[in-house]
């Protein structure tokens, strides 16, 4: 392609997509304590679940999510669940996933059966979506209250550290085995110049301290500096951070980046990545629907280090981020793709692997930088099922009232699960980049057809 075309369809792409909100980053379920992780060209997101209508932390799994282009996130469904490990019973509570040497270690924290107090656990697997099982058999720590949270990273030289507390900060070092610790479990000393306020425990009464240390450590390496971000403030929590010289402190208090936001969550829960040129924050708020503090959801900010190597101030906002690549709709994509979304869930299966379901009158689907490219397509497949009537898909360009390019009329197939192929003929033309929009219509009230991937053709 020569730089001029390619210019043209960049801008093309940039100026069709709509400016609409892009966090929460997932709308199908809650979402919790997000670790990202780079690998192989895409990000893979790592959160917890709150359940609907909780009124604690009563998580029972882990879920995953892909892109690779920032707003179109696939869902993976949750290949961990509190099930993976024998000893866990309770509180999938957040973690972090990391890669060495071609495996993936998930570390975890849950409440124990051994010593019903709450555990870190890892478990293991081939491929960053799974399936994971327990690595071990066992917790690889167990025993307090405050066993929670835990950040793992590998450094330049291979030694791997992982932390974890509330409100202690605890870290060991990991063997290269990556599933033992190669240390005894240390306890960072917590006072005004590392954590901007001493340990709970050493809090005096009616002193304000600048900042104190909560929970949900991420640590960080950026230009040889350390970076140890953190929940702060008790609740309701902001995230804020310390810098060292090494892995493991002496630590030094920095300063506020995600100040106190009204976002309906008395929680928040950091992670980071570089992905195509840009950095990204990552946290939750209570902002989808019927969310709350047991109700929070991923959000994604980019943002730009200051030029001495220290964070930025980055605030919540519902725009979140902008594209860093095109979708294929010449290829199959499945219909977990989504940038946005009303009104829709997700359901597992094992034979089709995750498809949405709950699609009711009204709702919609929405996928971003659909990339034409200059040939409009002719046709477009669907795979659907429906136990009941079936319904309408309007296929629409670039808002939900926008040019209609064809509609599909989803059959009955007999079951919520026996799925059909359904083709519809393009009339329109349709070339370049745009969001594209999967309306669904039917009858009022009830659930109309589940929808698994689709796919234009020209
Ligand atoms: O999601 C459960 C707990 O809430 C996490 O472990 C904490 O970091 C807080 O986000």
């Amino acid at each position: 392609m020569k730089v001029t075309q390619f210019l043209l369809s960049t801008f093309v792409c940039a100026i069709s997509t709509s400016l609409g909100a892009q966090n929460p980053i997932v709308q199908t379920c809650f979402t919790t304590d997000p670790a990202p992780l780079v690998h192989d060209g895409k990000v893979y997101l790592y959160t917890g679940h709150d359940e609907d209508k909780a009124d604690f932390f009563w998580m029972q799994e882990w879920r995953v999510y892909s892109s690779e282009d920032m707003v179109n996130w696939t869902d993976h469904g949750s290949p961990l669940a509190l099930e993976s490990f024998d000893w866990a019973d309770d509180r999938a509570w957040a973690g972090q996933c990391v890669e060495h040497k071609g495996k993936f270690y998930w570390y975890i924290c849950a409440h124990s059966k051994i010593t019903n107090a709450m555990a870190i656990g890892v478990a293991v697997s081939d491929s960053p979506t799974g399936p994971f099982v327990d690595a071990i058999g066992k917790p690889l720590a167990d025993g307090s209250w405050d066993y929670i949270d835990p950040s793992v990273m590998i450094d330049d030289d291979g030694q791997g550290y992982i932390y974890w507390g509330n409100p202690e900060v605890y870290y060991a070092l990991l063997n290269d085995d990556m599933i033992s610790l190669k240390s005894e479990i240390e306890i960072i000393p917590q006072c005004e110049e590392s954590f901007g306020g001493p340990n709970i425990k050493l809090r005096k009464e009616g002193v304000k301290y600048k900042d104190c240390y909560t929970e949900g450590p991420w640590l960080h390496k950026r230009n040889n500096k350390y970076f140890l971000l953190y929940a702060a403030g008790g609740v309701p929590e902001h995230i804020a951070y310390s810098s060292s010289d090494t892995p493991v402190g002496p630590w030094k208090y920095e300063g506020e980046i995600m100040p106190l936001q009204n976002t309906g969550s008395f929680t928040n829960h950091c992670g980071l990545i570089d992905y195509k040129g840009n950095s990204y924050f990552f946290y939750h708020t209570g902002k989808l629907p019927e969310g709350g503090g047991f109700g929070r959801s991923v959000a994604v900010e980019e943002f730009t280090y200051n030029d001495d190597n220290t964070f930025p101030i980055i605030n919540a906002t519902d725009k979140g981020v902008s594209p860093v690549g095109k979708l294929d709709p010449y290829k199959r994509v499945e219909a977990e793709t989504i940038a946005f979304s009303k009104g829709v869930k997700s359901e597992p299966n094992q034979k089709t692997g995750i498809y949405i379901s709950d699609i009711h009158n009204d709702e919609f689907i929405m996928v971003r930088e659909v990339d034409f490219t200059k040939k409009s397509p002719k046709k477009i497949d669907v795979s659907v099922a429906s136990a009941l009537r079936g319904g309408l898909i309007e296929v629409r360009a670039d808002s939900i009232n926008g040019e209609l390019l064809t509609e599909i009329n989803v059959p009955g197939t007999g079951g919520w699960e026996n799925w059909q192929t359904i083709s519809a003929r393009l009339d329109k033309k349709i070339t370049g980049c745009h969001d594209l929009y999967f309306v669904f219509k039917g009858r009022k009230g009830c659930k109309l057809f589940n929808f698994d991937y689709w796919q234009f053709y020209n």
